[in-house]
């Protein structure tokens, strides 16, 4: 039989067994604590592993984005590297065309200096018939022939094109004059006997003469043509000499006044001179080396304006070399009123459209349209085309022009060139 009252050692036991019991709940309790933070970082582990895959995700968004990028970047550049091939077929193209282009203004020049010796050689014929006339540079067209067309080389006009011709004259009226000239060409080359040279329309004195001056100090004191001997190359020819101006006793060696002659010349026309000897000529280079190789001259240039005004320029001393230096401008001091547009081309080779020696990278005269000392362009060209009216449009700087009076854009009405002894 179990009585209601424990024993003592019973409840030491029962003691003892809560106290174990008291100690495992600790341990357990400790152990949760323990476990309990483990959770946290496991918690934060998982956290910072999402963070990664997003950010992961997002780099890989990135890259992605940017692959796609470099793709389109290859396509155009694909794109520009058909461009670049395209514009160069056309740049080739147009170079071949080029070339074609040059071959055909070759084949054209040497055409015009075949049919000018061939004239020369029927000039020469004609000479050789009436050996008793001295042998002239320049020929004239018989007596009964206008004043207007006395000259040496309405050919040569005729034979270029006329693109320095007076370009706000009708067309038909242009036309009109070379059927003019050619009628009178006919006439002149026909009838050798009458062709070589006689007399002069404006003096009966006989000369020949050194220069102007030399007209001048023989008591000639009328402007006109009259027969020049080069003394240093025993060689004649024709030239207009100015009696009234500034004390006389001037050589014309150029001069412009109505756009009648076209001055877009080669150089074998430049060297032998070329226009009509009572309006606009060029005396030629050859000539004009040899008669500055007579005494010291010098330049008086003439100019005039649309409105009448009428300025020079002077150069104090003037002479070419010869043609195997391209009959280079050697010039003195200037003075006048004109301004002083030549000394940029002082020591400068002359430059013709066949014929560049001039210093910048294309040829001045084809773009300027006349043989002059060229540099890099010009200051002043009084050979290009002769436009009415002063200020012209063209595509470029190709007028009658002397920058200092009027500047580029603005072709003078009338001007010339001439020399005489210092
Ligand atoms: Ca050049």
């Amino acid at each position: 039989m179990h009585s209601p009252i424990p024993n003592q050692s019973e409840v030491a036991a029962l003691k003892l067994e809560l106290k174990r019991q008291q100690e495992q709940l600790e341990k357990l309790q400790r152990q949760l604590e323990h476990e309990g933070s483990l959770a946290t970082e496991v918690r934060a582990l998982h956290k910072e592993s999402n963070n990664m895959n997003s950010r992961i995700a997002h780099l890989y968004a990135q890259l992605l984005h940017e692959v796609i990028h470099k793709k389109d970047l290859a396509v155009e550049h694909q794109r520009f590297e058909s461009l670049l091939l395209n514009v160069t077929a056309q740049a080739l193209q147009m170079s071949s065309s080029y070339r074609e282009l040059e071959k055909k203004y070759v084949a054209l020049t040497s055409r015009i200096s075949s049919q000018n010796q061939f004239i020369a050689k029927l000039e020469k014929q004609c000479q050789c018939r009436d050996s008793s006339q001295p042998s002239l540079v320049m020929t004239e067209p018989p007596k009964s022939q206008s004043n207007d067309h006395l000259n040496y080389s309405i050919k040569a006009t005729i034979m270029t094109n006329d693109v320095q011709r007076d370009q706000s004259a009708p067309l038909h009226q242009r036309q009109a004059k070379t059927v003019e000239d050619q009628s009178l060409l006919t006439s002149t080359i026909s009838p050798p006997t009458e062709l070589p040279f006689v007399g002069f329309p404006v003096t009966n004195s006989p000369g020949p003469w050194r220069d102007c001056q030399h007209v001048l100090d023989s008591g000639e004191t009328t402007s006109g043509i009259y027969l020049l001997r080069l003394q240093s190359a025993n060689r004649l020819l024709q030239a207009w000499c100015e009696q009234s101006q500034a004390q006389g006793g001037w050589t014309v060696i150029q001069r412009r006044q109505d756009g009648s002659v076209n001055f877009f010349m080669t150089w074998e026309q430049y060297k032998q001179g070329f226009g009509n000897l009572n309006g606009e000529y060029w005396l030629g280079l050859e000539h004009l080396y040899w008669l500055t190789q007579q005494a010291k001259y010098k330049l008086r240039v003439f100019l005039e304006d649309w409105q009448g005004r009428q300025v020079f320029a002077e150069y104090d001393s003037f002479h070419l070399e010869p043609e195997n230096d391209w009959y280079r401008l050697r010039l003195g001091q200037y003075h006048g009123n004109a301004g002083d547009s030549l000394s940029w081309h002082n020591n400068k080779a002359f430059t013709t459209l066949d014929r560049d020696k001039d210093s910048y990278a294309g040829n001045c005269a084809h773009f300027q349209k006349g043989g002059w000392w060229y540099h890099m362009c010009a200051h002043s060209n009084l050979n290009g085309v002769w436009y009415r009216g002063g200020h012209y449009r063209s595509r470029y700087q190709d007028g009658v022009y002397w920058a200092e009076f009027h500047g580029g854009s603005y072709s003078l009405k009338r001007v010339s060139m001439m020399i005489k002894p210092t």
